[in-house]
């Protein structure tokens, strides 16, 4: 008797379920996906628009993110990957603040079958099967992309010879790494285009301004360009030039990479003349990717995301579609 009232009721339970949600299974299934994040730091205006970007596609998505911020250290980054390992995170996903040393801890996400997506920045392992997939742009071509520019530039003046300094991102980063390689592969033996100093400004204004004042101080007037590594460094550096008396943008050529407002407020100013587009905004492509993974679908090993050179003369046009 007793019995038969639970099966009923049990039986008026379930009907309940389905007529809310449709069907049994997806109800009970419908458990939140957790990714586990760790985020480089807060170094720059791109960071920034990243980290909002994934925070804000994940809550979109209905996704629980656990948001590490490693203060661009990578010893803070393993030691979130090893906590998002003993809090058994569906997915891991980070972005790699330098190339080299990750293939304990990425071993030991293997071993407890924690799928890795890495974001943004490139690792070196020797077992390309620690992580699954890497989303982020193509760092070498944006170093091209930006030597490029100033060749075509360097036409329109073909006596003039260019002393470039350039401002590094952080030792070891893939950002530095590439965008140093791309730039140099273009200007490669080219008697007119010389870089006569090059030192990191760790992707931070502060750096890059003060970074830039020693190049000053060393090279004074002989300087005629600055290839910065990202929008921070040059934004800072300007300031260095107009306090040393120069023009940023005419005495001194100003390029860049990332493409963030304070870049496009400077070219709309005169004191930048390029930057290369680094899109941050790929959170809610991660999410796709990341329920991809966890419902075992085949990914691709390296997704690149798009993205263009804005030179100054577009800079006014340009600015009220920035959405970073
Ligand atoms: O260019 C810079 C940031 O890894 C692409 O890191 C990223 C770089 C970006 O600090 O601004």
């Amino acid at each position: 008797m007793t019995c038969n009232r639970r099966t009923v009721l049990k039986a008026g339970v379930a009907a309940a379920i389905v007529a809310t949600f449709g069907s049994v299974g997806p109800a009970f299934a419908a458990k939140p996906l957790v990714i586990g994040f760790s985020q480089v730091g807060a170094e720059s205006e791109w960071r920034t628009a990243n980290t909002v970007s994934i925070k804000d596609a994940a809550k979109k998505d209905g996704i629980t993110l656990k948001f590490a911020d490693a203060q661009q250290r990578q010893e803070n980054q393993v030691k979130a990957i090893r906590s998002f390992i003993a809090q058994r995170v569906d997915i891991i996903a980070f972005s790699p603040v330098v190339e080299s040393g990750w293939d304990t801890v990425l071993r030991e996400a293997k071993a407890a079958k924690i799928p890795v997506i890495l974001t943004d920045r490139a690792v070196n392992v020797t077992d390309p099967s620690l992580y699954v997939t890497f989303i982020g742009s193509d760092f070498i071509e944006e170093g091209r992309l930006a030597a490029r520019w100033l060749l075509e530039r360097a036409k329109k003046t073909p006596d003039a010879t260019f002393n470039i300094v350039e401002l590094q991102g952080t030792v070891g980063s893939a950002p530095a790494i590439d965008r140093q390689k791309g730039f140099a592969e273009i200007i490669a033996g080219n008697p007119k285009l010389k870089i006569i100093r090059s030192q990191t400004g760790d992707f931070t204004r502060t750096k890059g301004k003060e970074v830039m004042e020693a190049f000053l101080k060393a090279e004074g007037k002989k300087i005629n360009v600055l290839y910065a590594h990202n929008d921070d460094m040059a934004i800072g550096a300007i300031q260095a030039i107009e306090e040393a008396g120069m023009k940023p943008g005419k005495d001194i050529l100003v390029i860049s990479i990332d493409g963030v407002r304070g870049a496009f407020q400077a070219m709309v100013a005169g004191k930048m003349n390029v930057t290369v587009e680094c899109n941050p905004l790929f959170g809610p492509q991660l999410m796709q990717i990341a329920r991809d993974v966890a419902a075992n679908k085949p990914v691709p090993k390296r997704i690149t995301v798009q993205e263009g050179v804005f030179p100054a003369e577009v800079a006014a046009k340009e600015f009220p579609n920035r959405k970073y």
